[in-house]
């Protein structure tokens, strides 16, 4: 059973505001897209990356409680960032949040490293706006591994660059929170996720700096990249389409637990306005579970939530049946 969720603040009105209405996919431009130019230091650079990731899961055993337990709260916290902050507050504006709550998700957000708010929310509102298409940064179209990872590795699809320039980002520009993470972003990410995360564990239990760089920094940020990376392929192809079975992304309860809740994407896609990205509140999703604790200490507010009668209306009319 899952428990039950506080009420949320705001109930938008009964009427389409909030919904998506199916997407007709446009034809396949395969035929018509430019070569993909491929920017080699990307790809040498996930190499590494994902070798070192490799290398660092056999030092674990040897690794010290502590050093474990630092590295899945680092994940968490790397998590919310991404889909407490980036996401659901600053790309989707589901809910609003005071200042020490921007501050503290800017922090999580920077040990993350997925590029500053700005440019991931940029990135975000052209995939939902032009979702499967070629302006879609990531369109899974081109199979799971451009959508997973490929699409990092290679320059961007012109379209993307040109649907993307009309994209209002108005809004992000005049928080000085984002404006501060911007000016700050390379020595702000070095520290949040790769040098605080090395020095915690061998100053305060005697963690060798070795083994905590290979596993508090490296392990964990892959495991959060391809557990962010999986919201954009695997719940792009695979699951039940309860909402809207037009679409394709879909509902994936692996995705939903890897990424704090994020798997939900059939009713993401639908009501990308909802603040909890799913009608099942905390099932599966530690992220509404933290929005609604910073609700709780007053932090968060205006919780956007679609009504359960509008909810069902799209079920019946466009869902594929299925719970
Ligand atoms: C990373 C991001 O991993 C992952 C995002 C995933 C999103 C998932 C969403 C799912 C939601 C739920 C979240 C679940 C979370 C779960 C957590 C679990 C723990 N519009 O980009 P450039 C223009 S990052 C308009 O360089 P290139 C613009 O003029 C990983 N215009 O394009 C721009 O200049 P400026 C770490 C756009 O040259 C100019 O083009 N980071 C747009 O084609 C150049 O932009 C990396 O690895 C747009 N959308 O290069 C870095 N885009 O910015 C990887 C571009 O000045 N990135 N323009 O305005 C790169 O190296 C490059 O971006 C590139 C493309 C090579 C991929
Ligand atoms: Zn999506
Ligand atoms: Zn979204």
């Amino acid at each position: 059973m899952a428990p039950k969720t506080p009420v949320a603040d705001v109930q938008s009105p009964e009427g389409l505001e909030d919904e998506v209405e199916p997407v007709i996919l446009e034809e396949n431009h395969s035929q018509k897209r430019p070569p993909m130019v491929i920017v080699w230091r990307n790809v040498v650079l996930f190499l590494f990356l994902h070798f070192g990731a490799l290398y660092a899961a056999f030092l674990v055993p040897k690794a010290h409680p502590l050093t474990l337990l630092w590295s899945f709260a680092l994940y968490i916290m790397a998590g919310w960032g991404i889909t407490a902050g980036a996401h659901r507050l600053w790309a989707h504006r589901s809910y609003k949040a005071k200042l020490p709550l921007r501050l503290l998700l800017i922090v999580f957000n920077s040990i993350a490293f997925q590029n500053d708010v700005i440019e991931w929310s940029r990135d975000h509102r052209v995939h939902h706006k032009y979702s499967e298409t070629d302006a879609d940064p990531h369109n899974a179209r081109r199979g799971f591994f451009f959508a997973h990872m490929g699409w990092l590795l290679v320059r961007k699809h012109p379209d993307v660059k040109v649907k993307g320039q009309a994209i209002d980002l108005s809004d992000l520009k005049r928080d000085p929170v984002l404006r501060l993470q911007r000016k700050i972003y390379k020595p702000l990410m070095l520290s949040c996720c790769f040098i605080i995360p090395t020095v915690v564990p061998w100053y305060f239990w005697g963690e060798s700096l070795w083994n905590a760089y290979f596993i508090a920094a490296v392990l964990r940020y892959t495991l959060g990249l391809n557990a962010t990376w999986l919201v954009n392929s695997a719940a792009h192809m695979w699951g039940n389409k309860p909402y809207d079975r037009n679409i394709n992304p879909s509902q994936n309860l692996g995705v939903s637990f890897s990424a704090v809740g994020e798997g939900f994407h059939n009713y993401h896609h639908v009501f990308p306005h909802d603040y909890s990205t799913s009608e099942y509140g905390w099932h599966i999703n530690l992220t509404t579970m933290f929005i609604d604790i910073m609700a709780v200490l007053g932090l968060a507010y205006d919780r956007r939530r679609i009504p359960t009668a509008l909810v069902l209306k799209r079920r019946a009319r466009t869902g594929d049946g299925t719970e």
